[in-house]
């Protein structure tokens, strides 16, 4: 496992962010394990999470023109992953995040900072089942100069969407993209395998993967 990777599971890990327990899902589903990125709430966790994305999107290969961070967790991620991008790989990475609700006066509109034109990496924290991303979708498709790149996420959990695809497959099918991440649930399993002070959790994450992983 890269050491972003792994440098990443550790800091989730210790801020909580990652924590296993009975949890139940936006889609209903009760999971042994809970990702929640809200819990990188010091400078310098985000700092951090900021360069693990940065990673994880020049691993990607992707060209994309601009960052984009849906309302309201993708707000920090997007100017986090601009800054250590910017720092690290020595391109400006222009950022761009929508507002919930729009604006009638002063500058007016509901995106704030680069224009939403070119290639689009459109940042978020977790895919499950599929249903938040599409929303976020809808901003890029209705900007008519932008195409979305790709999707970068911090956590894959690898989950059986409505058909027999994973949930990100078919985003990837019905967005014509690719959806990349820090870490799926495969590296997360692999890492609790080699971790004495994690294996009592190994059984319950792995049941979980069989029922509802693909
Ligand atoms: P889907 O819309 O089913 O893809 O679920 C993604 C959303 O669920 C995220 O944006 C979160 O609001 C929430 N979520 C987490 O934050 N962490 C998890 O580990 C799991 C979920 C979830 O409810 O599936």
């Amino acid at each position: 496992m890269k050491d972003y990777k792994k440098n990443f599971i550790e800091l989730a890990l210790k801020r909580n962010v990652l924590r296993f327990g009975s949890f139940t899902l936006k889609s209903g589903r009760i999971s042994p394990y809970f990702f929640n990125a809200g819990l990188f709430c010091t400078g310098a966790d985000l700092a951090q999470l900021g360069e693990y994305y940065a990673d994880a999107l020049h691993d990607s290969g992707v060209d994309f023109d601009v960052l984009f961070g849906p309302a309201y967790k993708g707000i920090p991620i997007v100017a986090a992953t601009s800054i250590a991008y910017s720092r690290k790989y020595g391109s400006e990475a222009p950022w761009v995040f929508n507002r919930k609700e729009a604006k009638d006066h002063g500058e007016g509109g509901n995106l704030v900072g680069s224009p939403l034109t070119g290639n689009i990496v459109l940042l978020d924290d977790v895919i499950t089942a599929g249903t938040a991303i599409r929303e976020s979708m809808q901003i890029i498709s209705a900007q008519k100069d932008a195409k979305l790149a790709g999707v970068l996420i911090a956590l894959d959990r690898q989950e059986k969407g409505k058909t027999d695809l994973s949930a990100i497959q078919e985003v990837e099918r019905d967005y014509n993209t690719k959806v990349f991440s820090i870490i799926t649930l495969s590296d997360l399993i692999t890492y609790i395998a080699q971790n004495d002070n994690l294996k009592e959790h190994l059984a319950s994450v792995e049941e979980y993967r069989n029922t509802y992983g693909i």
